[in-house]
């Protein structure tokens, strides 16, 4: 693996968006109005934005082109069949559906397959996919290996299914009361950590074994398989693209939000080989996204889709990203703030837990971190802790709270320099300084589901 010293961005800068600095006065006013909710916060009053790298790409001047010839045809538009046919090419399914967003097409695929009572086995679900499932009456599994939980323990693949956990939740549930298994790549929810192509093939295995299903959530499957080719034995030699398909190959279908690795600023799709799937797939897309295809996008969104899908499997483009995300990670070592390492594809995350161990979780950690990296700097990151993944028991309705309490610092692609990366790790490095001093948040308001979006605070 070449240093990021050794090399330089594979691209150059056709446009610019002007972005500014505020006060700190006018930033703690913005952050008060806004409940300590940074998803409150209106985007000119954010200096460097890593809330998400989800439809906050860059695109290139060729997709830019590929807008002018939208055909905006309500059926059988020629940018559909172009995205059709890239995602045939790239992934090996046949039957493309487009969504407007990654969650349009997991709500299909969980109104298809998810039944009362149900669970869905998976590494680790994304909150989206997570909130599918519960409105299905299904039941989320999470059963990463015990290392995706252990910030400081450095391992490839983070995002591996344990499959010892995998076969006692077969045995001991049945595979009718499974509604299929679910493989997030790279897995989001604890820090983008990749999937072995190992550990795909033995769960497909198990799975087929048992009449299963495997499904992948593929927002951010081309950093998946750089991955695979840079620390997998026998993948050094094989393009991206080729990874790719093998990855695909052991899978019966995919979701994905194309705002991720698809480079756009906005669609999904759900694609596989099964064609009575696809029929009953294109049936519930027709009701709740659009017709067959376009699926909610515009042409022009098809073919921006289709040509980013292209660009994103370049490895000297998913050197440079990844590179820069490495970057970012051992710029925040240097400043002795926690992370979980390796870093993964698409962001660093901070264990909140680690930086500030005098705070219990019910004090939101995470939260308060998010909400002093805005004051101190003007970042905006985004809390995937308590407030995203805690909730009341149903049952008894205690507080349950996750194990990882987090903060992440997405990385938007191709949009920000390294010099952006420094002036997040000085702040965060400032933070550290002065972790003593924070105290935690309380929740004065949520809603039912995946409240961390409208939730507001009060600082303790
Ligand atoms: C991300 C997002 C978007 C998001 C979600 C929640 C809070 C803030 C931002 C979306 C994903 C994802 C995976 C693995 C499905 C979706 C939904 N991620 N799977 O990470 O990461 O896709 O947003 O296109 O509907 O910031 P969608």
């Amino acid at each position: 693996m070449r240093k990021r010293s050794e090399y330089a961005e594979p691209y150059r800068i056709k446009m610019v968006e002007l972005i500014r600095q505020t006060s700190r006065s006018r930033r703690e006013e913005v952050l008060r109005e806004a409940g300590y909710n940074v998803f409150n916060i209106p985007s000119q009053e954010v200096y460097i934005d890593l809330l998400t790298d989800s439809g906050t790409s860059a695109m290139s001047d060729n997709q830019w082109a590929g807008l002018m010839i939208g055909d905006e045809a309500y059926a059988g538009s020629k940018n559909f069949y172009h995205l059709r046919d890239t995602v045939s090419e790239l992934l090996g399914f046949k039957y493309v559906l487009p969504t407007h967003q990654g969650r349009g097409a997991e709500n299909i695929l969980t109104t298809m397959l998810v039944k009362p009572g149900d669970r869905v086995l998976g590494n680790m679900h994304f909150d989206t996919t997570e909130g599918h499932i519960r409105l299905k009456g299904g039941e989320p599994v999470n059963l990463v290996i015990k290392e995706g939980y252990e910030t400081a323990t450095r391992h490839p693949f983070k995002g591996n299914i344990d499959t010892g956990r995998l076969r006692e939740e077969i045995r001991r549930y049945g595979r009718d009361r499974i509604s299929f298994i679910n493989i997030t790549i790279t897995c989001n929810s604890n820090g983008g950590q990749p999937v072995s192509m190992a550990n795909i093939r033995e769960v497909s295995a198990i799975a087929r074994e048992h009449g299963i299903k495997v499904f992948f959530d593929a927002a951010r499957f081309a950093e998946n398989a750089y991955f695979i080719k840079e620390r997998e034995e026998g993948y050094a030699n094989k393009t991206i693209a080729e990874i790719s398909r093998e990855m695909f190959s052991y899978a019966d279908g995919c979701t994905m939000s194309t705002k991720k690795d698809g480079l756009v600023n906005i669609g999904g799709l759900f694609a596989t080989n099964d064609e009575a799937l696809y029929r009953t797939a294109g049936q519930w897309g027709i009701v709740y996204e659009g017709f067959l295809t376009y699926g909610g996008l515009a042409g022009r969104d098809l073919e921006a889709m289709a040509r980013g899908l292209r660009e994103v499997v370049d490895e000297a483009y998913l050197e440079d990203r990844i590179g820069q995300v490495g970057y970012l990670g051992t710029r925040l070592l240097e400043e002795g703030v926690p992370i979980i390492e390796p870093p993964g594809g698409h962001g660093v995350y901070v264990d909140a837990k680690r930086l500030l161990p005098h705070l219990p979780q019910s004090a939101f950690p995470a939260q308060a971190i998010v909400a002093e990296l805005y004051l101190e700097a003007g970042v905006r990151a985004v809390e995937l802790g308590t407030a995203a993944f805690g909730r009341k028991d149903e049952k008894t309705g205690e507080q349950v709270f996750p194990e990882l309490e987090l903060v992440r610092l997405a990385v938007p692609r191709r949009v920000y320099t390294d010099r952006h990366m420094d002036v997040v790790a000085r702040a965060l490095g400032a933070i550290a300084g002065r972790k003593d001093k924070i105290r935690g948040m309380k929740l004065v308001y949520e809603a039912p589901v995946l409240r961390h979006f409208t939730a507001r605070f009060e600082p303790l």
